[in-house]
């Protein structure tokens, strides 16, 4: 069974918006923001509605990036994520129970403390590309298979 996600990178050259994930799943990594898509809600509004409630922001702009999916070894179960890049928004970058917000240099991202595929998929964010991916992951989150294209529309 495929679950929905979305996942938001707030990006102001050169920074990107990290939060540290306090508690649940990927907890201890830096990571961006998101969650699961709820029903009668689209994905835009799930991006949202979890960057408010993950780090008190209002996005104003939302670009869809990439399409993920992210399968583990021997689970029938995956993700299938939608990475947005947003670059504006009201309100000031809030610790919420989840998630700890911090500024990172794009040249200067934590990476051995996030998730295995961000080094693989993050150069083409940073390069603006678009892209599509899939990533299987052994049962302690280590990378078994890697595919990863460019796209011109998602
Ligand atoms: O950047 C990522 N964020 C997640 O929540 C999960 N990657 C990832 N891979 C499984």
């Amino acid at each position: 069974m495929k679950k929905l996600l979305t996942l938001c990178l707030v990006h102001q050259h050169p920074n990107i918006l990290l939060g540290f994930k306090k508690r649940g799943f990927g907890a201890n990594r830096w990571n961006g923001f998101g969650g699961k898509v709820q029903e009668g809600e689209t994905i835009e509004e799930a991006t949202r509605r979890e960057v408010m409630e993950e780090a008190g922001l209002a996005l104003k702009d939302l670009e869809l990036r990439g399409i993920l999916e992210f399968h583990v070894q021997d689970d029938p179960d995956f993700l299938e994520v939608y990475l947005f890049r947003s670059e504006n928004f009201e309100g000031e970058p809030q610790e919420s129970e989840e998630m700890l917000p911090q500024w990172f240099h794009y040249e200067q991202l934590p990476f051995q403390d996030m998730w295995p595929d961000d080094q693989h998929w993050m150069p083409l964010f940073l390069e603006g590309k678009k892209f599509k991916g899939r990533f299987l992951f052994d049962p302690d989150n280590n990378i078994l298979e890697k595919a990863l294209e460019i796209v011109e529309d998602l």
